[in-house]
């Protein structure tokens, strides 16, 4: 009984540490553009509650839980969407 309390509560304290990731990305112009980025990250199956706005040349999302996402993956996926990850900050 008391393993399953403690068991909830860790799943629960690591939920709340999700990965945050922030994007600073080059080349966006409009809306189809934050489309396919958009349309990329989620592709990775490894990316949700992603957002990405144009206003600030920035795409945000959290990691799936349990799952890791690498640099190398980010910037994969907004290559290909066409365009270029300048720097990517985890919180
Ligand atoms: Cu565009």
């Amino acid at each position: 009984m008391k393993i399953a309390i403690l068991t909830g509560l860790l799943a629960f304290c690591f939920s709340a540490l999700a990965a945050r990731v922030e994007v600073d990305v080059s080349g966006m112009t409009c809306g189809m553009c934050v489309e396919s980025i958009t349309k990329e990250l989620k592709a990775t199956e490894k990316a949700e509650k992603i957002l990405v706005s144009l206003e600030n040349k920035k795409a945000y999302f959290e990691e799936i839980k349990g799952k890791k996402i690498s640099d190398t993956e980010v910037r994969a996926a907004i290559k290909k969407a066409g365009y270029d990850a300048i720097k990517i900050y985890r919180k």
